[in-house]
């Protein structure tokens, strides 16, 4: 029977998505080192979050060190889950939860059989961990000791963490992701939280104009190692187990031209190019695309590679990709814009925003996922796609989070137009499963998800759990696989 391609297919992978940093708290108990996010401040969309040398709890507020409590909640927030019907539950393991220090001899056995308990109580639910092996968690040791990621040194750091963490859950995660949006390492915002190079100014967020070619460089080394680190991982992984598949996790970048001029067009494709298609090209097919010796010999950056990562690239290629959604932009000609500050690109002027600015665009996501389609022809997971608000508990314990019922519709709609133009889209899961601390300005009243926590910015709450408008409405959405939307 021909497939109907205007429907979700039956064995569509529903769920929702967290990560270890924003939820868990628990910062510095069963023997968990620091993490890079565990010296962040918490700041806002106009003050970016500091990373502070010592945690000093006298003078700023460190947001993961709450989290939404999710270490001492996990069993009541996967029993939430599974009510809502998730088929997949995205989350993360913190990688100083394993490896205290990043380069201790031996793992942490306190963190290694927390998350088997997540893992096996997920998968008593029905719910399969879909995981991410570090999402800017980077142990803070190895950021101070070595630099963060300009060490090469990282990688065998990386590979014997995943060799560990892959061998102690074999059977129970059959899905793993190896960087949360790796490329990042292509701009400045947020790198510096992967990347592990601690910017002079002291923030996660530096404006490019502001970084010397040197620390331009650094960040472009950096992100080749990470690149040989992740492809050593894809092949390590399917020598462990060969029924494990892994994915690659990018932020989905899109980028309209600001106008018809030939030149903005093509900015928006150079912007395509280098934001997505740098390391997509690297880990969907194992080589860096052909312009990027000249992007390369442009910007000053002399790469260390040795002939063996290009081997690693080849050999290392991943079996699916995700990606993050949250809105588009738009590419000027000679527009600076390297950092969360100028919102990645131009503002749309034609989109609607959410309260952080961010625009609202879900026929983006239809053109995104046959653009990434297009050009690798793998399957793919949404592995985040949300919006942050202020939402509001009523007297009556309610929470009518409307804009994001119609948010997740719009882009729901839009993936079924995606399916019907022939993707192979597989999976989605929506960000956020549960309210958590927003990554880029630490606040947690940036709510995203589908229940709600009784906290505020500061850790002051009773931490409660409440179901949204949307859990239920998703729940229907999952109950219908996506024809009641
Ligand atoms: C992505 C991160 C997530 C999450 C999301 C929302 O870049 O992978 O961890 O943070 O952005 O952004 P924010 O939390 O900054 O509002």
């Amino acid at each position: 029977m021909k497939k109907k391609l205007n429907e979700f297919p039956p064995n569509f992978l529903w769920g929702g998505a967290t990560a270890a940093t924003q939820c868990e708290g628990a910062w510095n108990v069963a023997g968990k080192g620091d993490s890079i996010l565990d010296h962040c401040t918490n700041g806002d969309k106009n003050h970016p979050r500091l990373i502070t040398n010592e945690i000093d709890t006298s003078r700023y507020f460190y947001p993961s060190h709450y989290g939404c409590k999710q270490y001492e909640y996990y069993e009541e927030d996967i029993k939430l889950f599974a009510e809502a019907g998730f088929k997949i539950y995205r989350l993360s393991i913190n990688w100083s939860r394993i490896y205290p220090n990043g380069d201790d001899d031996l793992p942490n056995f306190e963190g290694l059989e927390y998350y088997r308990k997540v893992f096996e109580k997920c998968l008593s639910f029905g719910i399969e961990p879909v995981v991410t092996m570090t999402h800017y968690d980077m142990p803070w040791n190895l950021a101070l000791k070595y630099g963060g990621w300009k060490n090469r040194k990282l990688i065998d750091l990386f590979v014997k963490y995943a060799k560990t963490i892959i061998t102690e859950y074999k059977g129970l995660v059959k899905r793993w992701l190896t960087f949360n949006e790796i490329n990042f390492g292509t701009v400045s915002y947020g790198e510096y939280v992967t990347s592990g190079i601690i910017p002079k100014k002291g923030c996660i967020i530096m404006d490019d104009s502001e970084a010397t070619l040197d620390e331009v460089n650094d960040r472009f080394q950096a992100l080749h190692h990470e690149l040989v680190a992740s492809a050593k991982v894809v092949k390590l992984a399917h020598s462990i187990d060969p029924s494990i598949s892994v994915g690659c996790m990018v932020c989905g970048f899109a980028y309209y031209p600001i106008s018809c001029k030939p030149e903005d067009i093509a900015q928006a494709q150079r912007d395509m190019e280098i934001w997505n298609y740098y390391c997509m090209d690297v880990m969907c097919k194992g080589k860096y695309p052909y312009w990027a010796e000249r992007y390369w010999d442009d910007h000053h950056i002399k790469l260390t590679i040795v002939d063996e990562d290009f081997k690693d690239f080849k050999e290392g290629i991943v079996d699916f990709v995700s990606f993050s959604y949250y809105r588009t932009d738009c590419s000027q000609a000679n527009q600076q814009k390297l950092t969360e500050k100028t919102n990645f690109g131009l503002k749309n002027p034609l989109l609607d925003a959410t309260q952080w600015g961010w625009t609202i665009d879900p026929d983006g996501l239809r053109w995104l996922l046959n653009e990434f389609y297009n050009r690798y022809e793998k399957p793919l997971i949404i592995v985040e796609n949300g919006i942050g608000a202020y939402d509001q508990k009523e007297e009556d314990e309610a929470i009518h989070d409307f804009e994001r019922i119609e948010y997740l519709k719009k882009h729901i709609k839009a993936m079924k137009e995606a399916i019907r133009d022939g993707v192979d889209l597989i999976g989605y899961t929506c960000w956020s499963a549960i309210d958590i601390v927003s990554a880029s300005t630490g606040e947690f009243k940036k709510r995203y998800g589908l229940i709600y926590v009784d906290a505020d910015d500061y850790g002051h709450g009773s931490y409660k759990r409440y179901k949204k408008d949307s859990f239920f409405w998703y729940k229907k959405v999952i109950e219908s696989n996506g024809e009641i939307l």
